[in-house]
């Protein structure tokens, strides 16, 4: 390396050379003496200013779903009550830290006419007092932040008790005791939730020992899983005011499940059973993301958990665990879309008529492993990852309703009391030409298929058959 010129290396020290290469001393005087100097440096609190106005108008949107600040259950909320004090603490470090900074930068600064290239600041070797005071203040600080996390990070991982014998949130002579348990299982790119209605567990005896094991478990997800479970897709719901303990897993790769006003997130791993709980203080829809990028449509992979009230919930549990109506030939319409259905797309989708063996009947037939579960498709709000609303009040003719609008929606539909029907034509497109709403690649068995051969009449007969599922 060629030793620099004296001149060369007086400059890299100088005040005001932030820039990122060394300026030459008299590049640098032009700069400083240029005649524009102060307005290029009286608009740095103008941008300051319009970000920080940027940023404010931004958080003060009304409807603010996947707001973490406005917790509506006691787990987001104690999260919340860490986070509080966390930011009031870092905001303090931040101010002093960059006050302190900008503050002596100003105080030290030389005016142009008072600049001389040969005044070099007194060369010190540092200040041992000082260094050591800021190396164990954050350790402090630090030390303090995690005591309080790391006691949080047990808190949220507390789950119900296990149900005593013969006690269960659904027990057989119809009454209501103990905790539910959900399964979530994360999917390329939709939600599959198990509700373990008969408190056994979500897993079943494979091997027929007598006993459900760490070898019942080992099998696929698609044998292993209870059959008796009652499966839903897409939207889950909950009792209002209950811990519901979740097990999070996946079918396919790593996704992360997240309704931030009922709690954080925790990552779905393939071939991992993750504990994790819900609780909303209020019934309403609460909407997540998945939040580990998960190929294709990561983007499009919503959740939404509708939290009902003790009576309300029970009614819907109720009508879930119900089959799902098999239409007589005397209505012509339902029963020729029951029959085109059974020709499709039961290859990959299950309703549960009654009469099925969940794991008997479909082998994996996609890759993913399985396709959400359609026997009460028409009780949901929402479909195909929570990205569309099922119901009209949306306008069903406008094809450029973007996904914003969709969800909003989706929010006012959950009435149960409103004039609600499924919005066909949303649901026609749909089934139709799904890859062309929804990037999949069917092609390589994740996803939905197109159905082009489909004419006007066999999607209407679809959409009666469909709607017949509440
Ligand atoms: C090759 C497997 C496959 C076939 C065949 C198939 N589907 Fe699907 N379907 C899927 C998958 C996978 C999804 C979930 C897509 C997503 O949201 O990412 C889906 C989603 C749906 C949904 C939305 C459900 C929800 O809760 O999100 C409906 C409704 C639906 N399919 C109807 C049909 C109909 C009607 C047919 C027959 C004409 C059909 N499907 C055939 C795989 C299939
Ligand atoms: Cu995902």
């Amino acid at each position: 390396m060629t030793s620099r010129s004296n001149d060369e290396k007086f400059t890299i020290l100088s005040p005001g050379s932030g820039w990122h290469k060394p300026l030459r001393s008299t590049t640098l005087e032009k700069v400083m003496r240029a005649p524009n100097a102060t307005s290029r440096f009286s608009s740095i609190p103008r941008r300051l200013g319009i970000a920080g106005t940027v940023l404010f108008a931004a958080a003060c949107a009304e409807d603010k779903p996947l707001n973490t600040f406005e917790p509506r259950g006691p787990r987001a909320e104690s999260i919340d009550t860490l986070m509080q004090p966390i930011w009031i603490l870092m905001g303090v470090v931040f101010v002093l830290v960059i006050g302190v900074t900008i503050g002596l930068a100003v105080k030290n600064r030389v005016a142009p006419e008072d600049y001389d290239e040969n005044d070099l600041p007194e060369q010190v070797h540092g200040n041992f007092r000082l260094e050591i005071m800021w190396t164990i203040a954050p350790a402090v600080l630090l030390a303090i932040v995690s005591w309080f996390t790391v006691d949080k990070i047990w808190e949220l991982e507390e789950t119900n008790a296990d149900p005593a014998a013969g006690e269960c949130r659904t027990n057989a002579d119809g009454s209501r005791s103990g905790d539910l348990d959900m399964m979530v299982i994360g999917q390329q790119w939709w939600w599959e939730y198990r509700y373990d209605i008969d408190c056994d567990g979500f897993f079943q005896d494979v091997d027929g020992d007598g006993d459900i094991d760490d070898a019942d478990r080992e099998w696929p997800l698609n044998i292993a899983l209870d059959d008796d479970d009652l499966v839903v897709a897409n939207q889950a719901v909950i009792p209002t005011g209950e811990q519901v303990d979740l097990v999070v897993t996946s079918r396919d790769v790593i996704h992360s499940y997240w309704i931030p006003r009922l709690n954080g997130k925790r990552d779905t791993v393939p071939g991992r059973l993750h504990t994790w709980s819900i609780e909303a203080d209020a019934a309403g829809e609460y909407n997540g993301w998945c939040t580990e990028y998960c190929g294709l449509s990561h983007a499009r992979m919503r959740m939404s958990v509708v939290a009902l009230d003790g009576a309300e919930f029970d009614a819907w549990l109720d009508n879930q665990i119900l089959p799902a109506e098999v239409p007589t030939e005397a209505d012509e319409d339902e029963f020729a879309g029951y029959q085109l259905f059974q020709q499709l797309c039961m290859s990959c989708h299950v309703i549960d008529d009654g009469e099925l063996d969940y794991a008997e009947d479909f082998e994996a037939e996609l890759a993913a492993g399985a396709a959400p579960n359609l026997t009460h498709l028409a009780t949901r709000t929402v479909f195909a990852g929570a990205i569309y609303s099922q119901y009209a009040g949306v306008d069903a003719d406008d094809d450029d309703l973007d996904i914003g609008e969709y969800f909003e929606l989706s929010v006012d539909d959950n009435d149960p009391d409103g004039d609600l029907r499924l919005n066909e034509a949303i649901i026609k497109r749909w089934i139709l030409n799904a890859p062309d709403q929804k990037a999949m690649a069917p092609e390589d068995r994740r996803g939905m298929p197109a159905f082009p051969q489909l004419t006007e009449e066999d999607l209407d007969h679809l959409v009666a058959y469909l709607a017949t599922l509440d």
